[in-house]
């Protein structure tokens, strides 16, 4: 008599994979390629939703986010972005600290808990720039949790401060820093990241990075940036190295599939690729939650794959629609067609109309 779950699966080969999860056994890189493998959609999200709802209930958090680039100004080149601009470029902007909190008294802005920053790597910005700027923000907004640096943008701007990354997280912290973005992952594969972002620090500085905040008691995200030229060897090869991070750590709090928007950016323009796809969204999910058994968040990032199948990726394993995610820069400058910023009674909407009961947390996943 197959158990319950079993009878959701269509695909015989995901039985075995079904035993595990319904053991609470970790699955192996094989396994995570079936997922990817397999036709049977709704089964995958079957057991997905299964340990979602074995570890979150029917919970579903967000947070009233601000996001904000302090420069676009970048040396690196990523083919895959569309943000980035070169000195000289009319579109090149670095902002003061008293720019940045003239921004954050605007009236739309008040009731925010969370700063997201990740920005480019701009040389003229060093350490007494970010000290400044998060001494400046903490003084003059003391609620506002902030969350600030890519993985890759840590270890850049520690480096041209003259600083180990150590030194330098520590006075970030010093001055403010709460937490940190999971973005800057892309895929870890080398070769992959040869083609899609030259010049970036190889996934080894991203990890060992992401390793120095877990150490010195600073939770990071983590992300994976799909649907360009990776094939699901990348993917299951970057996400098990995400896993064994965290066996060691314990420090990312949620993980974030990043749906590659495609407008605007050269690597679109130099291959053939589509946008992703509802089924390719939700796989991601779900291949997230199954995979990631040691990460207890994970995010269906409604600004890159639409409101509607983030409302449906809480079904596929999500349990975070991240949050009101304000004046967001990287996706729409590359084509996202969502709009600016959700509003909480919004969001709190999408979440109940999809069966679930709204959360609103800080960075920390604590409620209000
Ligand atoms: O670092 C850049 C990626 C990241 C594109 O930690 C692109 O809570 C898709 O990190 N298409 C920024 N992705 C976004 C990010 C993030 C988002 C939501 C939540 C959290 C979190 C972090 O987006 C970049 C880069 O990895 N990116 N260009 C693009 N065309």
């Amino acid at each position: 008599m197959p158990l319950p779950l079993h009878r959701h699966l269509s695909d015989e080969r995901l039985h075995p994979i079904c035993d595990k999860v319904l053991k609470g056994e970790r699955l192996s890189f094989d396994d995570g390629l079936l997922l990817y493998d397999t036709p049977d959609l709704t089964g995958l999200g079957a057991m997905a939703h299964h340990v979602r709802l074995q570890r979150h209930g029917r919970k579903a958090y967000y947070v009233v986010s601000r996001r904000l680039s302090y420069t676009n100004i970048c040396y690196t080149h990523c083919q895959f972005c569309a943000f980035q601009a070169k000195p000289g470029d009319p579109r090149a902007y670095a902002l003061s600290a008293e720019d940045i909190v003239k921004e954050l008294e605007k009236p739309e802005n008040a009731g925010i808990r969370e700063l997201h920053m990740t920005s480019g790597h701009n040389p003229k910005l060093k350490i007494d720039y970010f000290e400044n700027l998060f001494r400046t923000l903490k003084a003059r907004f003391p609620q506002l949790h902030l969350k600030v640096f890519t993985m890759i943008e840590m270890d850049y701007y520690a480096r041209i401060s003259g600083l180990s990354v150590e030194e330098f997280l520590s006075r970030c912290v010093a001055a403010g820093l709460e937490s940190c973005p999971g973005g800057g992952a892309e895929i870890f594969d080398s070769e992959i990241r040869e083609q899609i972002c030259v010049g970036k620090k190889e996934a080894d500085i991203w990890l060992r990075t992401a390793e120095i905040c877990h150490r010195q008691g600073i939770p990071t995200n983590c992300t994976m940036l799909y649907g360009h030229i990776e094939t699901p060897r990348h993917r299951v090869d970057h996400l098990l190295r995400l896993r064994e991070l965290q066996d060691r750590t314990g420090g990312f709090l949620a993980y974030i599939p990043l749906a590659y928007q495609i407008e605007d950016n050269e690597l679109s323009r130099t291959h053939i690729i589509h946008e992703t796809t509802g089924t390719q969204d939700l796989r991601e999910i779900a291949v997230a939650r199954l995979l990631l058994d040691n990460i207890p968040h994970i995010k269906a990032y409604w600004v890159m794959i639409s409101e509607g199948l983030a409302q449906i990726g809480l079904s596929y394993g999500a349990n975070d629609l991240d949050g009101t995610v304000i004046e967001e820069e990287i996706a729409h400058q590359a084509g996202a067609k969502t709009p600016q910023g959700l509003s909480k009674a919004h969001l709190e909407r999408l979440i109940r109309e999809a069966g679930f009961d709204p959360l609103e947390r800080d960075n920390l996943y604590r409620t209000y």
